[in-house]
């Protein structure tokens, strides 16, 4: 069987990484590249962090790229600086890995690239913001007969977003909100896209429950560092929330576990501007097509992660 060629653009939050490393335990995907957004992240730190799970998992032939784009409405520094802390934990700080920025390809270029060089469609995972993919799109139109399927964490379709900020209503999830305008765009190219937003992923929290069953399998060399990186996720900021949520990982599980989906496809509106700036919601008659995950089945989901986690050598 041919694997499924996929590339993967991540911001370099705690779940982007743990995205990464499920990504490396899936036995019929071919990654063909990763793609860094400095969004939830600084970049250094991301491609950092990005490089030593791929040493660590044999596959440093993969190719990694930064992003020059900054969008318009950064993410808080606190979030940002987390990749420190996974640096030095003891498995990831003797990984030697060289982590300059100026040294990789911008991710939009990337993404071209591995596009079109392709045999077969790529799926686009993307567990940020969709820039980097706009850009490139924005740049060769053609690249989209060449991709099979866009799958993004992002949005947030009737329920409340997680975007608590000056001059914004709180109806926008963050990885739309940094560049709504790229998110606007992004619907309309003719592309199979899925959000996995949070009205899937407000049910599947990082939860200490979860975390004990995954700790009794830390003989694990992954299940073991996918415990430390989660355990930095307790003490996420009041101000904004309390719960740190599965998000890019239940979306990342999409590729493996699509039957323990809700899919509904609607026709769909975000805004770019404003006091609602980065709000998804459905607009009947006159939006654009797109599929939303509305809901997991989450007995399904948390066994398919300790299974996943110690399944990888
Ligand atoms: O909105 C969810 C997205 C996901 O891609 N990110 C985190 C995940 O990687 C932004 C975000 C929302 N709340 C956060 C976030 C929090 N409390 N800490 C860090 N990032
Ligand atoms: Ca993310």
């Amino acid at each position: 069987m041919t694997k499924k060629p996929i590339l993967f653009d991540h911001d370099g939050s705690v779940d982007d990484f743990l995205s990464l490393v499920l990504l490396l335990t899936m036995p019929n995907t071919h990654l063909l590249g990763v793609s860094i957004t400095p969004a939830d992240c600084y970049a250094e730190n991301a491609l950092e962090t990005t490089k030593k799970i791929l040493y660590m998992a044999n596959r440093t032939h993969t190719e990694v790229s930064v992003g020059r784009f900054h969008g318009v409405n950064a993410f808080p520094p606190a979030w940002r600086a987390k990749p420190k802390i996974l640096n030095a934990l003891p498995e990831l700080i003797g990984v030697e890995v060289g982590a300059d920025p100026y040294q990789c390809k911008d991710s939009k270029d990337l993404l071209s690239v591995k596009i079109r060089a392709s045999e077969a469609p790529v799926t686009i995972l993307m567990t940020g913001p969709c820039s980097n993919l706009v850009q490139a799109l924005q740049a060769d139109e053609s690249l989209v007969s060449n991709i099979s399927q866009v799958i993004w964490m992002g949005g947030a379709f009737e329920v409340d977003g997680n975007v608590a900020t000056y001059n914004h209503n709180g109806t926008a999830e963050w990885n739309v909100f940094w560049d709504p305008l790229a998110a606007q765009e992004l619907l309309n190219y003719e592309l199979d896209l899925l959000f996995v937003p949070l009205n899937a992923t407000n049910d599947v929290p990082v939860s200490l429950h979860f975390l004990k069953q995954l700790a009794k399998h830390s003989d694990h060399k992954w299940a073991h560092l996918a415990g430390q990186f989660w355990a930095t996720t307790l003490d996420t900021i009041p101000a904004y929330e309390y719960t740190y949520f599965m998000w890019d990982v239940l979306a990342t599980s999409y590729l493996q576990i699509p039957d323990a989906f809700e899919v509904k496809t609607r026709e769909i509106t975000i805004d770019a501007i404003g006091p609602s700036a980065g709000r998804t919601y459905y607009q009947e008659g006159s939006g654009k097509w797109a599929k939303v995950a509305t809901k997991v089945n989450k007995e399904v989901f948390y066994d398919y992660l300790i299974q996943a986690f110690t399944s990888l050598s």
